[in-house]
Formats: C-alpha cells, structure tokens, sequence
C-alpha cells in the first residue's frame, strides 16, 4: 500500500511519532493507503526548514522566483493525467472534472502568480512639496497554508503560490483526507528546482498538525480554506498572537432565476451551481429561488436536467457525479436530507444513494443529486451549509423579497442572479451582501479579482493583487525634502 510522507527541506519523511493514519477510496469505502499522523514535533520541523531557507529566497531576485514557479506549472501540466487520476481516486470527484478543470487551475494559480509577481508594484504618495512616501511590501516570513479536499491540489496551490512567488517560505497542511496530489506537488517542486524549505508539507489531523501550525509562534501568516466552525477556532488561536490571517469559509449561496432569464442559460447554469464536485464547493447555489410565475416550469426543466446527471464510477469517462469525500461526511449530508423531511420538504429528486452502482462502487459514498421543495427560506436546511448534492428550491414575488431571502443567512460568499433585465441585475448586485456575485454565470472566474466571503463566511480577500497584499508586509517610508522652513 503507497504511503503519503511528508515533504521537509525537499525531502520525503515520516512522522516523527511514526505513527500514520488511513487515507480512503470514497468510490469504493476501503483503505487504499496512509498518510503520515504528524504532530507538533512535524510542525516544529518544518517551521524550522522554512525559516532557514526564507532569507535565501526572499532575497531571490523576482525573475529567478518567476521561473521556478513557471517551471512548476509546466511539471504539473505534464504531470496532468497522473494528478487528475490522483485527486479523482483521493476524493471521489469525476476523473474528467479533475482532468478538465482543478489540475488545470492548478498550473494557472503557478503561471498567475509566477507572472503577477514580476508586474507587482508599490504606491508612492506625495505630500505636498514636504515629502515623498513609498511603500515597501517585503514578504513576511513563514506562511502556514492550510487547505481542505474539495478542491485539494487547486485551494492548496492557491495559497503557495502567491505566498512562495512573493518570497515567503511555507508549510502546507492539506487535508488529511485527500493528501496523494500535494506528495505529487513536493516531488514536482524538487524538480523544478525550488529551493529545499520554501514549500514544507506536514499531513495530519486538522486538530493536530493543523492547530500545532496555526498556534505556533514563529507562522506569523496564516492562510485558511475550509468550514466556518474550524475558521473560528484557527481565529481564536491566532488572535492572541496577533497573526495575519485569511479565512475563506462556508457558504449557502443563492442561485437567483427571474422570470425573464434566458431559461436555455439559467437551468442548465444553475444545475452546475447545485451539483458540480457533487455540491462540494463552497460556491455552490444551495438555495434556488424562482421567481413565483415562472417557479412551475423552472422546477419541471430543473428536476429533469437533475435527473439526467450520470452518477457512477468516478474513473468512468460518462460520469457526472461521483461519491461525496468520506463516510461522516455522507452521514451529514443525509441527515440533512432526513431534516428536509422532517421539516416539511417534498423530495422530486434523488433523496439517498443510487441504485445499479457498478460492483467496484457498492460501498462508496455516493448520494443522488436531491431537489426538495415545500421549504421556507427561514428552515435550517436552508440556513446551514450542507456541502453536498442537495438544493431546495423556493419561489419568491418580487426583487425585495428575494433579496431578503438572500441576505437572510449568516453566510455572505457568493451569489448568481439570473435576468436579462440590466438594471435589475446591477440592483440585485449592488443589493446582495457576498464576496462574488455572478451575472447569468456561475463559477466563472478571473484570478486577478479579489475572492473572499462577507459575513461568516470569511474574512479577508485573495486573488490577484489582493493576495500579494497579504502575503507581504507593507511598510511606509516617508522621506522629508523640503527646505526647513
Ligand atoms: O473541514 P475543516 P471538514 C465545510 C463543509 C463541511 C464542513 C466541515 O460544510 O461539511 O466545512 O468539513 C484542517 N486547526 N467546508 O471538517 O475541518 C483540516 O485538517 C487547524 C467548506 O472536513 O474545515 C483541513 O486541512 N486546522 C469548505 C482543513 O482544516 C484544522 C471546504 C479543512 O477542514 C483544524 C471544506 C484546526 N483546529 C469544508 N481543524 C470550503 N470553504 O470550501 C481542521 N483543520
């Protein structure tokens, strides 16, 4: 059976405790190989390869950075079929959605910041005819860069690679339930020639490796994706330390349809909203409202398209819905299915796992795409993140209803508004509290935009500049010039 290691100072090493921990197949419920159970002592390792190769390469001139990140892009690019293969093993996620879209967006987040970095420049401001003020961004030392599985080598890539590009050094803790493609990323840094220590990786338990490098004190940054609850305890560690921190939490996002959307568009749209990565993307639009007189034939088109997703063997070429990430994380979202139920919803679609799996699948984690109605917005399975295949839909009367229903979460990450109406679009835009909001799109991304949640669902922004922002320190250098008086 393959074991996971961990990546330090560019080499592969166990835990210090030698202890591992099983890593499972959900397509097929079994054990297929282990991941070191790294504790402090890991941590404390990999800090320290850090901190010594962080004034080698913070004074690394940008270009030569530049290069060895464009060179990890096009290892990984090579290297695509064997990650997608990876990921879609490791998670359950159909291998041709690992193939198309997350290992692809892994060479970009590599090749965006490669070249950002280059472009990356500082404000200057004029006083007067007193003084001249610039600003130096120098980066900040050793990063902790901790990601979850839905998106596993995308989310990790989009948090070392702005955080290495702008000359910081990292220790990366990938969840401990998909860690085969971050092996692979150690192995291809080391071939592109990254320096040992710039990039660490420490697998394990979120409340073990994950608190021991979210507490320690010589990480001053740390960089967090994954659920609300675990945010605020990465927080409450961090706070007293007086760490810079980026959370990029839960969602429970609305996918709004008016009755004049191009229907041809807003259906299949918001299909992809509610199930891609089988609803496991903190993106997707869990809550469809429709607008009351088009909610009928909406729902019928909805229902059907749902009901034509192939669900099945991940590794299948057809398949459009593979097995959610784990055992527990099944039990959640069927007792969300079970609450749905229980608070007064009709289920028109799925409702539990499929029937006619293929052989090699009889034990995996696979659940219907489900569409339940007959639930107001106020519900708790319209209030709490489900994470998984399942959305209601609600009908709604007019704009200010809608965007009651909207804003009447705790969650603010990210919105799609289906209308052909201009100035509707860019009310409901302007009205919507959440980081992202889509005009007749979804998940249609550019990386130079700032990407981050309102509310509990994050706190800080990513992307483009605003991540070279956070991974350095900002400091004003004011020079006086003037004559004294
Ligand atoms: O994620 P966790 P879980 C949501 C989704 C899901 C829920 C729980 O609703 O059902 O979160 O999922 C590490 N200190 N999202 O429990 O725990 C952990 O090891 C430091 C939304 O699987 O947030 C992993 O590497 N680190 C989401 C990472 O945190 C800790 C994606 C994420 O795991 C830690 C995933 C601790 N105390 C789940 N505890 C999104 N926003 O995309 C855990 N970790």
């Amino acid at each position: 059976m393959e074991s996971v290691r961990n990546f330090v100072s560019g080499e592969l090493v166990d835990a210090a405790g030698g202890r591992f921990l099983d890593n499972v197949e959900p397509a097929t419920g079994k054990v297929y190989s282990r991941l070191p159970d790294s504790d402090e002592r890991d941590v404390e390792r990999a800090v320290a390869a850090a901190e010594a190769a962080f004034p080698a390469w913070s004074s690394t001139p940008v270009e030569q950075r530049s290069k060895v990140l464009l060179r990890i892009a096009d290892l990984l690019e090579r290297d695509l079929d064997r990650l997608a293969h990876a990921e879609s093993v490791d998670g359950g996620k159909p291998l041709t959605r690992a193939r198309a879209g997350e290992i692809p967006r892994a060479v970009k987040n590599f090749r965006f910041f490669a070249t950002a970095i280059v472009h990356f420049s500082s404000e200057s401001h004029a006083t007067d005819r007193d003084a001249i003020n610039y600003t130096l961004r120098r980066p900040r030392g050793v990063v902790g860069c901790i990601s979850p599985w839905n998106l596993p080598l995308y989310l990790l890539t989009w948090k070392v690679a702005p955080a290495i590009a702008a000359g910081n050094t990292a220790v990366a803790k990938p969840s401990e339930l998909t860690p085969m493609t971050a092996l692979l990323l150690g192995e291809i840094c080391n071939e592109a020639g990254l320096p040992p220590g710039v990039l660490n990786i420490v697998h394990g338990l979120g409340s073990k490796a994950g608190a021991a490098l979210t507490k320690h004190p010589r990480v001053g940054t740390v960089t967090f994706t994954g659920g609300t609850v675990t945010g605020a305890e990465i927080a409450r560690a961090a706070a007293p330390l007086f760490k810079k921190i980026s959370l990029e939490l839960g969602g429970k996002n609305p996918n709004i349809v008016f009755a004049d959307a191009d229907m041809d568009r807003a259906v299949p749209g918001s299909v992809q909203a509610a199930f891609a990565n089988q609803g496991q993307i903190c993106l997707c639009g869990s809550r469809i409202f429709v607008e009351r007189r088009a909610y009928d034939a909406f729902v019928d088109r909805f229902v059907a398209a749902t009901r034509k997703l192939r669900i099945g063997d991940p590794l299948e070429d057809g398949t459009d819905q593979g097995a959610v990430v784990s055992r527990g994380h099944f039990d959640k979202v069927m007792s969300y299915i079970a609450l749905a139920r229980e608070e007064g919803g009709r289920v028109l679609a799925g409702g539990g796992p499929p029937e006619g799996l293929p052989e090699r699948c009889r034990a995996g984690f696979f659940i219907e795409p489900t569409v339940i109605t007959g639930l107001d917005a106020t519900c708790r399975v319209n209030q709490e993140e489900i994470f998984g295949p399942v959305v209601t839909v609600v009908p709604f009367e007019d704009e200010d209803e809608v965007l009651e229903y909207a804003n009447g979460t705790p969650y603010g990450l990210s919105a799609s508004v289906w209308t052909e109406n201009l100035a509707r679009a860019h009310r409901l835009a302007d009205g919507i509290e959440s980081g992202t909001v889509w005009i007749n799109c979804w998940l249609l991304r550019d990386l130079r935009v700032p990407f981050g949640g309102m509310k509990h669902s994050g706190v800080g922004r990513e992307g483009g500049e605003e991540a070279l922002r956070f991974f350095t320190e900002p400091k004003n250098v004011c020079i006086r010039y003037a004559r004294e008086p």
